[in-house]
């Protein structure tokens, strides 16, 4: 049996420093007996959970880190939640997963006590867990299910995207290859941890190769500038907008902070930027701020990571490079036919073994996903000078905002309970900051009135801070084409015109 090399391979790293959090440094030897702790409280005398899932709602920490790999150690699939979530949310995943024990420190267990007691879900305190006696545990095949992502997309409720260890490894390994991490790297976690992002880029490539990670509960900017002045890391990976908020930090501070900052990002090896679009404004802004060459790579929840400008040679702004180690890329026109020439643009479709396993409990939908093998990511793109570069999505009811990918649909199927809203449609405005921003045309109920302040205080309720909208606008009707049906292109102008 193949085992979980990320996890084996911490033997290897011993008492090297894996991660810091909350003031406390931990090792890969650490990392381990915690770990295995945590998966004998989950286990509880059983000898394997048998693809049990084990949902946690633990900001990026060494805890949070011991748990995901004692839910794996144990046989569990892990179910990270996310912070921002609200509590029809959170009952979202626990239900559709079927999720058999939450996790969370006592902080914050509140916000999953009720929920799991009326679901009737075992609930686990983190310290309960990293303090439990340590037992057996099962081995582990790399073809087990390993992971369960919620991600928006068009259908209305969030999904679970299922990967195995091996396609978890194999999401890995391209990158370390790629990128070459090495177990000197030091690096900052601040990404939250119920996204690739956060969970494959930086945590587990860090684990990986034996390296450092600094842990944030969020983006903590202050405390994180402080750190990159004291020259504390060598690699850095942010979503556009945290490049926005930097710059203009930089931009506004004293003169000897931003030197300071400055020198910091200058110092390290590598600064990347993914899960959204960089404009090329901002690409160019940040090599004048440090003399930094952003290096832009694309992915999706559902294949890992799939293309990257080149750790060694031209990182083109606003384009997304080339094919990573072990991935197959090709652009598919919407005729179906295969794109075999430069400036011409089709659909991103991607094969390989680090792309997902399957939709959870959604077998027509996965399978609708899927064409000959490769996986149809929804994305256009064109190959200019033997690059790729995104032109933007085939849906447009994805919104991408501060690297979050929401679906408007289920944007606009909360909004709809709302007593005033008769009707609404929700689109994704440009945003210098957010990339794009939620906004919303709503018909209103006779005699009923809304406000932009006042559907937001509703909306803080139901749907996470990302998708409250920011922008309102009340309409008589919504744009409609011949055949009756809603025209998002002329919603999105009726916010773009003012
Ligand atoms: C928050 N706010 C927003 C907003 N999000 N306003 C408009 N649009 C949004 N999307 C508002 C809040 O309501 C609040 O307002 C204020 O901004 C500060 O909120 P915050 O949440 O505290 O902001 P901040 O902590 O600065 O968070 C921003 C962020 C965070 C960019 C750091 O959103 C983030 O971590 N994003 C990364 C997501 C990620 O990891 N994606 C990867 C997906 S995987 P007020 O008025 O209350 O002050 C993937 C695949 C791949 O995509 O390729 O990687
Ligand atoms: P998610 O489903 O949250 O993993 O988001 C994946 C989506 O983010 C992709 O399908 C793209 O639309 C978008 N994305 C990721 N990286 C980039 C990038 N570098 N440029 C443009 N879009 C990106």
């Amino acid at each position: 049996m193949a085992g979980i090399r990320l996890i084996e391979r911490a033997k290897d790293h011993g008492d090297a420093p894996a991660i810091a959090s909350r003031g406390a440094r931990h090792s890969y030897s650490d990392l381990l007996s915690l770990s295995a702790r945590v998966g004998a409280a989950l286990l509880d005398g059983r000898p394997d959970l048998r693809g049990e899932r084990v949902a946690f709602l633990i900001p990026g920490s060494a805890e949070h880190a011991a748990v995901q790999w004692g839910a794996w150690r144990a046989g569990g699939i892990a179910v990270p939640l996310s912070l921002a979530a609200t509590e029809p949310e959170i009952e979202h995943v626990l239900t559709d997963a079927e999720v058999g024990v939450a996790l969370a420190p006592r902080r914050l267990i509140g916000r999953v006590g009720p929920l799991c007691e009326r679901l009737g879900i075992r609930r686990l305190a983190v310290e309960a867990a990293l303090g439990a006696n340590p037992a057996a545990l099962p081995g582990i095949s790399t073809d087990r299910p390993a992971m369960i992502l919620y991600t928006s997309g068009t259908t209305s409720r969030p999904k679970g995207v299922v990967t195995t260890h091996a396609n978890i490894e194999a999401q890995i390994t391209s990158l370390v290859e790629a990128w070459a991490w090495q177990g000197e790297d030091r690096i900052p976690l601040f990404l939250p941890l119920h996204h690739v992002h956060g969970i494959v880029n930086v945590l587990s490539c860090a684990l990986w190769s034996g390296a450092f990670v600094e842990a944030f509960e969020s983006f903590d900017q202050e405390a994180i500038l402080k750190r990159v002045g004291e020259k504390a890391y060598t690699i850095f990976m942010a979503v556009p907008t945290i490049y926005v908020k930097l710059i203009q930090a930089l931009e506004s501070a004293m003169p000897e902070d931003r030197q300071r900052w400055a020198a910091g990002f200058a110092h390290m090896r590598l600064m990347i930027s993914g899960s959204a679009a960089l404009p090329v404004s901002i690409h160019e802004k940040w090599t004048e701020l440090t003399g930094q060459t952003l290096l832009e790579r694309y992915g999706m929840t559902e294949i890992g990571m799939a293309l990257s400008n080149p750790l060694s040679g031209e990182r083109r702004p606003g384009a997304v490079g080339q094919a990573l180690p072990g991935v197959d890329v090709r652009l598919v026109a919407e005729s179906g036919d295969l794109i075999g020439t430069e400036n011409e643009a089709g659909e991103i479709q991607v094969r390989g073994p680090a792309v997902f396993a399957e939709y959870w409990k959604k077998p027509a939908v996965t399978k609708e996903s899927f064409v000959d093998g490769w996986f149809r990511t929804g994305d256009v793109a064109v190959l200019e000078d033997g690059y790729y570069r995104i032109l933007g999505r085939q849906s447009v009811d994805i919104i991408k905002t501060g690297g979050h990918k929401l679906s408007a649909l289920e944007i606009e199927e909360v909004l709809r309970q709302h007593p005033a809203i008769q009707e609404c449609a929700v689109v994704g405005v440009k945003d210098e900051i957010w990339g794009d921003t939620v906004a919303v045309a709503a018909v209103t109920r006779e005699g009923a009135s809304l406000d932009l302040a006042g559907l937001q205080a509703w909306a803080r309720e139901r749907l996470s801070r990302h998708k409250i909208p920011r922008g309102l606008k009340l309409v008589s009707d919504l744009p409609r084409n011949a055949l009756g049906k809603v025209t998002k292109p002329a919603v999105r102008e009726l916010f773009e015109r003012v």
